[in-house]
């Protein structure tokens, strides 16, 4: 029998070092793009002692708020002043929580806001740098920070995105392991920001379950720096009443045609917009579904839908784009990236219509009408070869 080697015969200095956590100490992952993290932090040195405007678009979701706030703790090295601002309403109860369990001191924007007094807006997590206001005069976009599929158009003295890493979280985690900029234990602030950045990473990847190699590097660095408590109480899922009633509804008017499941639920109030999404979550769990897509209309004024996708053919970005098309600006109405979309198409003028079962009946039958029309197509070009 081969004796086996005797580990007493290493000497100390090859053992590493651990923290109490058992984590080694100073241990880094690989790295992915060491030159862009490099760039990363030469355009916020070029913009040392000036403010930055960090973007949150859309509904803030736990990784752009996260993204929002690493953008603001790596300012800070740069004597970067930073305001968080996002636009729409925090409609997820527990992203509500998030925010006040994290003291994340965001600012929702108000018309008094001078925008155009900031000398730069660094955006996370967003497709594109379009502000849903108008402002004369915008300062020019610093850092530009995403994950969604690229679409270009814009001008920024920094851009990382990366198709390829499921959360925007995972890239900043990445930019703190790898510089002088990184985590450190013993501060109650950055402790939050690390369970931010985890809570970020978990929920964007349904809980690693589409994470990719960066996102478990980036969980792995951040986990040494986390809240357990924290991260229980904000990653605590509950399902508000209202929302299982859009799920109730989205089951009770679901039409599947092959792989594809749509639903309408109706009217939905501004503050259960995510019910849609979770239901759309919800019905893909059907069996033998690939994609589901659930819509309404929210606040009585957009048909706001969210897609779901498994599906190795369906890129929900392109399909929804070329579904839905883009408005007068060229702005398109949906958007998404690599297994999940969204969609919102303003009523216009027909959200005056009093008659909400007919406004109803007509959003429901144009979506229906498009989407059955471009599965039918894509299965007939299918079926043709
Ligand atoms: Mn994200």
């Amino acid at each position: 029998m081969p004796s086996l080697p005797n580990r007493a015969t290493a000497s100390s200095a090859e053992v590493p070092a651990l923290n109490p956590e058992g984590d080694l100490i100073g241990a880094k992952g690989h790295c992915e793009a060491p030159e862009r993290m490099q760039a990363y932090f030469e355009t916020l040195e070029s913009a040392r002692g000036c403010r930055q405007l960090v973007v949150i678009k859309g509904h803030p979701d736990p990784d752009s708020i996260a993204s929002a706030l690493a953008q603001r703790y790596l300012g800070r090295f740069f004597d970067i002043e930073s305001t968080i601002v996002y636009f729409d309403e925090i409609s997820h109860p527990e992203n509500r929580a998030l925010v006040k369990a994290l003291e994340a001191d965001l600012r929702q924007y108000r018309e008094d806001m001078d925008l155009g007094a900031f000398d730069y807006m660094s955006f996370v997590d967003t497709q594109s740098p379009h502000l849903p206001v108008r402002v004369a005069k915008l300062p020019p976009i610093l850092t530009f920070v995403d994950h969604h599929k690229m679409l270009g158009g814009f001008e920024a003295e920094f851009v990382d995105i990366r198709e390829d890493c499921g959360a925007t979280s995972s890239i900043y985690a990445e930019y703190m392991e790898h510089s002088a900029h990184g985590l450190r234990h013993g501060s109650a602030e950055l402790s939050r920001l690390a369970t931010a950045l985890m809570h970020g990473i978990r929920s964007d990847t349904d809980n690693l379950l589409l994470a990719q190699p960066i996102d478990y590097r980036a969980g792995a660095y951040v986990r040494q720096y986390i809240d357990q408590d924290l991260l229980r109480l904000v990653s605590k899922q509950s399902i508000t009443a209202r929302t299982m009633d859009i799920i109730q509804r989205g089951l009770n008017n679901k039409v599947i045609k092959g792989t594809f499941l749509l639903a309408g639920v109706g009217f939905v109030r501004e503050e259960d917009r995510d019910g849609i999404a979770q239901t759309a979550d919800f019905l893909m769990r059907h069996e033998g579904v690939e994609t589901a897509m659930v819509f309404g209309i929210v606040n009585g004024d957009v048909v706001d839908g969210s897609l779901r996708t498994s599906s190795a053919t369906i890129d929900p970005d392109a399909w929804l784009k070329a579904l839905f098309g883009a408005d007068s600006a060229g702005r398109h109405y949906g958007g998404g990236r690599r297994n999940k979309g969204g969609f919102r198409i303003p009523l216009g003028l027909f959200a005056r219509c009093r008659d909400r079962e007919a406004l109803w009946g007509i959003g429901k039958k144009t979506i229906e009408d498009l989407v059955f029309e471009k599965i039918g197509v894509e299965q007939a070009q299918h079926e043709k070869g």
